[in-house]
């Protein structure tokens, strides 16, 4: 959610009883699967309508989208970043920042703690970014001489000091403004700040955006000084319940400026927003629109894509946005054994972008899921946003190449970005190296279901990722969440989300990773059973049996009750190993325990007749607080595939083996 203040010139838009409840009960892993476990009651719900056959899916997906793009252009602009800021003209304000901590928020906040940036002339507050005037001039902080930090990354990792700091860190960064041709207008963007930022320039508030994991902007045109401009950000991660995500996370949720902040510099008139794939129900043709910003009416918009020798051009509405529907006369659809991408060259009024797109589709069809007509099994792995080597949040295009290649090593042709939109650079280079992506919001566990800030905020990250993301080939499915305790008030919340989630891309499929509970009949039958999978596309939950719930002997006799027409992706699975400790298959936290576990494990998921995926957790270990454990866990989550040293478990070579034979049992003879 971004909120301008006052903005220098108004911007365009205008700135601004499951298994997992037996495990988590007081922290006492209870591990017996025959254990009864209470569900919480659940609303009746209706079977879904039958799947009707493609053709009619076809027709209603083409009226979707229309709807989609239509409705699209009659929404305010919540929060319209630029899309492909990096194909922009830019200055990098990546690198050295000055910084200074601030538990108590004493640059923020006055003593009777009112915000001094609410004082019409504020008479105090870090933002100022103030020299004494004279020797006998009392000023309490200087940020010239106070510590570095870099720009992206987060504090925690570049800091003894901040390992487990939560709170206010104040950044700033002085620039000079780059030769620009008169005329041209400047954004100051944010790949995201965790979990709050207020945004300064040369004193003046330009804004608040919150949400840790989405790009915001604020526009400066006439607001730059040649030289000497002065931009402070406080970014503050305090936890709060009514967050998203709220106070209670398996993972360490670093703060700081994480991503990349880019000084970008378009013309008067550009090109802010483009969303192009192939079209729904024909595969032979793309369609999206492009959406111009300050343009004049009518303003022509043309797309080409030279390898294809498309050239096509529409006219742009009153809103400025051009809708396309155009052939692609033999392209090469993407895969991931033909991460297949074309330039595509975006022009109109006096602007041009590039791009490179792949084309390819994918469907959920009863239980089949399609990509490209052709049935596909996900052989994933879930990821967190983290370089386990530095322990420290990923950043760059190096850390996603070093993540992704691990995955592709393992055999992966699908990867879970859990729980929070990942940066850029992983989807951009997933799209070039032909990895699949489940893209999540951080609607994890007990989010306040019933308050609508929560709902706002939910719904504003869920379109700063679809927005951000819904060029990317490699991007199929769009989670709405984690492990979310059934109830009405939890579900009308999903629904939402799902709605805006399909009102954004009717392009992909959406899910949500769920749960699984005992049968109380049975204590070897598992079943799934909620009201978002009906909702969902995908039918998708996590279990740990044979580590929560059990041992691993256990997988044996477990039967499943999935009563949904519709693919399952196991979401997660899995248990936590230290690298290089050795002993029995039966010793917690050994290599062979988690091997034996993956080996137990995924004859057990065979037996799910709808199985079409799954994204074991995880493909590194990760910082987490909950994980306390010394000399095993650290506060490190010991469930990766790969140690923080970067080396692999034995389990990774099970999986590895498992999925090899997958890929070889799909080749097309
Ligand atoms: C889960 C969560 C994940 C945890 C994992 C675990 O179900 O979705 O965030 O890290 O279990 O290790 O317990």
């Amino acid at each position: 959610m971004t909120i301008p203040i006052g903005t220098l010139r108004a911007r365009f838009g205008i700135v601004h009883g499951s298994f997992a409840n037996q495990r988590r009960s007081s922290g006492v892993r209870a591990r017996q699967f025959e254990t009864s476990v209470p569900h919480p009651a659940r609303p009746k719900t209706r079977r879904p309508p039958a799947r009707p056959d493609t053709k009619p899916a076809k027709t209603l997906l083409a009226t979707l989208l229309v709807a989609a793009l239509a409705a699209a252009s009659e929404l305010p602009c919540a929060e319209p970043v630029i899309a492909n800021p990096y194909a922009r003209t830019a200055l990098a304000l990546d690198g050295a920042w000055r910084t200074i901590v601030d538990p108590y928020d004493n640059g923020y906040l006055d003593y009777r703690l009112q915000p001094y940036d609410a004082q019409e002339k504020p008479t105090g507050g870090y933002f100022l970014d103030r020299k004494p005037a004279s020797p006998s001039d009392l000023v309490e902080y200087d940020f010239d001489t106070s510590p570095e930090l870099t720009v992206p990354g987060d504090w925690n990792s570049q800091s003894e000091k901040l390992l487990y700091y939560e709170g206010t860190v104040w950044y700033r960064r002085t620039f000079d403004r780059p030769e620009s041709p008169a005329g041209r207008r400047q954004f100051l963007y944010f790949g995201a700040a965790n979990y709050e930022a207020e945004v300064y320039l040369n004193g003046r508030k330009l804004g608040r955006h919150v949400g840790g994991f989405t790009p915001f902007q604020f526009e400066v045109t006439g607001g730059l000084r040649d030289r000497g401009n002065s931009l402070v950000v406080r970014v503050n991660d305090q936890r709060r319940p009514e967050g998203v995500p709220t106070v209670n996370t398996d993972w360490w949720n670093y703060g700081g400026l994480t991503r990349d902040v880019l000084l970008l510099d378009v013309p008067a008139a550009f090109i802010g927003d483009y969303f192009l794939q192939l079209k729904p129900g024909d595969a032979s043709r793309a369609a999206g629109f492009v959406q111009l910003e300050g343009a004049a009416p009518a303003a022509p918009v043309r797309i080409e894509i030279a390898e294809l020798g498309v050239s096509a051009e529409a006219v742009a509405d009153a809103g400025g946005r051009a809708a396309f529907d155009f052939a692609l006369p033999g392209a090469s659809l993407w895969a991931p054994e033909n991460p297949r991408l074309y330039g595509v060259s975006i022009s109109a009024a006096g602007d041009r972008v590039a791009e490179k797109i792949g084309f390819r589709t994918i469907a959920a069809r009863g239980s089949d899921l399609l990509l490209n007509g052709r049935p596909v099994f996900l052989r994933g792995i879930s990821l967190h946003e983290e370089n386990p080597l530095r322990g420290a949040r990923a950043t760059s295009e190096d850390d996603a190449r070093l993540l992704l290649g691990w995955a592709k090593e393992l055999g992966c042709n699908f990867v879970r970005l859990a729980h929070y939109p990942h940066n850029e650079h992983l989807a951009r280079t997933a799209d070039e190296l032909g990895l699949l992506l489940w893209e999540e919001i951080p609607v994890y566990w007990t989010i306040h279901w019933g308050d609508p800030s929560t709902l706002a905020n939910a719904r504003d990250q869920i379109t700063g990722l679809v927005e951000r993301d819904r060029n990317r080939a490699s991007v199929v499915i769009w989670s709405v969440g984690n492990e979310t305790p059934v109830s009405p008030e939890r579900t009308a919340f999903m629904t939402k989300l799902i709605a805006r989630a399909r009102q954004l891309d009717p392009t992909r499929l959406v899910s949500a990773a769920m749960e699984v509970r005992r049968d109380p009949s049975d204590p070897n039958r598992a079943v799934v059973e909620d009201p978002l999978a009906e909702l969902a596309d995908i039918v998708s939950f996590n279990e740990y049996i044979g580590w929560y719930v059990g041992l691993p002997d256990d997988c044996a006799r477990v039967s499943w009750a999935v009563k949904y027409d519709k693919p399952v992706i196991i979401s997660e699975f899995g248990g936590d190993a230290l690298q290089g400790f050795h002993a029995t298959p039966l010793t917690r936290f050994s290599e062979e325990f988690q091997a034996d576990l993956y080996r137990k494990t995924l004859p057990m998921l065979e037996r799910i007749p709808q199985l079409r995926g799954m994204s074991p957790w995880i493909l590194c270990d990760f910082r987490s607080p909950r994980r306390p454990l010394a000399g095993i866990q650290d506060g490190w989550n010991r469930k990766g595939l790969i140690g923080a040293n970067g080396k692999r478990k034995e389990a990774f070579f099970v999986l590895r083996q498992f999925y090899d034979a997958k890929a070889a049992a799909e080749k097309p003879r």
